[in-house]
């Protein structure tokens, strides 16, 4: 007979992750692991403000509609799509500088950062898409006691790789 086993059902998405380019997603990808493993729903997108600007706009527009809470903006080099995405929409939105040009990152670090004000993005360090998830997390937890609990336990997680070490 056959298996009557039924698909686990996909999360709905919550975080919305965007990066300027396909050379971009070996860092970013760090950012799907960690929300994977906390048990929420994301979804990744090459995008940039430079080369596809409708699209841009076209996914920024939908995506509180989607459900989407948090968005994530990566990218190298002058990173305009942070700034851009935060342009247009009252989501909050995290931006990663990445370390894809000849200046280590301080490029995008700096024009990720330097917003001017009332269109803030929250930027973490460079190629910190992990730390950019850990945070999305964090703001999701604040309305969501299972994830605020398996955010405690990846920290517990972390700190126990402390205990036996001189
Ligand atoms: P390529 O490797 O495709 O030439 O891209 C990307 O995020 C990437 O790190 C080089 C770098 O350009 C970045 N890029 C941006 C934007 N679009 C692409 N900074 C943007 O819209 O801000």
């Amino acid at each position: 007979m056959a298996s009557r086993r039924t698909k686990p059902k996909p999360k709905p998405v919550r975080v919305g992750i965007l990066t300027g380019s396909p050379s971009d997603l070996p860092t970013v990808n760090k950012a799907v692991e960690v929300l994977q493993a906390l048990g929420v729903g994301c979804e990744l997108k090459v995008l940039s403000a430079h080369r596809t600007p409708e699209r841009v706009h076209r996914y920024v527009a939908t995506a509180e509609g989607r459900g989407i809470e948090v968005l994530i903006a990566c990218a190298g080099m002058a990173n305009h799509l942070a700034g851009t995405v935060a342009a247009q929409t009252m989501l909050p939105v995290i931006g990663v500088p990445l370390s894809s040009g000849s200046i280590d990152g301080l490029d995008a670090l700096l024009s990720t950062v330097q917003m001017p004000p009332g269109i803030p993005v929250g930027t973490v360090g460079i190629d910190g898409s992990k730390n950019a998830a850990y945070l999305a997390a964090r703001i999701l937890a604040r309305r969501d006691k299972r994830l605020a609990k398996a955010l405690t336990r990846d920290l517990d997680k972390q700190r126990e790789r402390y205990d036996d070490v001189d």
